[in-house]
């Protein structure tokens, strides 16, 4: 691929794959074909969701309430999930057969207890950066391409913020896999079209 663009590998992580504590239904699958597509990549990025215990974002945070609800945050809605990629477990680490050895940066987010960070790129405050925009732009990064889990949540608004901060974004949704609740799917593709991210295969990309 061109030296101007990177490839963001979003959230593969234990917690996320089949038996986790919040499992993206055959996240798995995806392992070796990111493996491969990251050879293409002189610069690539792994994301790693990265919660402190008792964050904001997990349902036992909030006695009373339930997984999957949603409640109002001080930012806008926020879903209420199981406890997931708690800092330094082993639900939080990369899933041992991701081996992209040459990615040249780890990005962990949502390790402030009171803000989620879907994105890889604006907390859910959508104020507060992850200082991913700065990496990229100061190493000439005009693109991304966006894979990993969950389709739905953190790749799509990771996507949908590479377009915000002027990057051309190309979202590979057959290296990706959604949780899918409640339409989730559905709105997170819109989102993404309207943001003006374009939506290729492997082959498309790789030839
Ligand atoms: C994610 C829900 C909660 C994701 C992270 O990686 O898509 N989803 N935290
Ligand atoms: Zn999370």
């Amino acid at each position: 691929m061109t030296p101007n663009a990177a490839l963001l590998v979003v959230d593969m992580q234990n917690d996320f794959m089949p038996g986790g504590a919040l499992a993206v239904p055959r996240g798995h699958e995806i392992v070796e074909p990111i493996n491969r597509l990251a050879q293409r990549f002189a610069n690539v990025v792994l994301t790693q969701d990265w919660h402190c215990p008792g964050h904001a974002s997990f349902a036992s945070s909030h006695p009373g309430r339930q997984v999957y609800e949603t409640i109002d945050a001080f930012y806008g809605p926020q879903i209420l999930w199981p406890d997931h990629c708690v800092m330094g477990s082993h639900g939080a680490a990369l899933h041992p057969d991701l081996d992209i050895r040459h990615a040249g940066l780890i990005l962990r987010k949502g390790y402030h207890k009171a803000v989620d960070s879907y994105s890889a790129f604006l907390e859910a405050d959508r104020e507060t950066r992850t200082g991913l925009d700065g990496w990229l732009s100061s190493r000439g990064i005009t693109e991304v391409v966006v894979c990993g889990l969950a389709t739905d949540f953190c790749v799509g608004w990771t996507a949908c913020d590479g377009r915000h901060f002027g990057l051309t974004v190309k979202v590979i949704e057959e290296a990706s896999r959604a949780i899918d609740l409640d339409g989730s799917m559905a709105r997170a593709h819109r989102n993404m079209a309207v943001a003006g991210a374009n939506f290729v295969t492997i082959s498309q990309l790789i030839g």
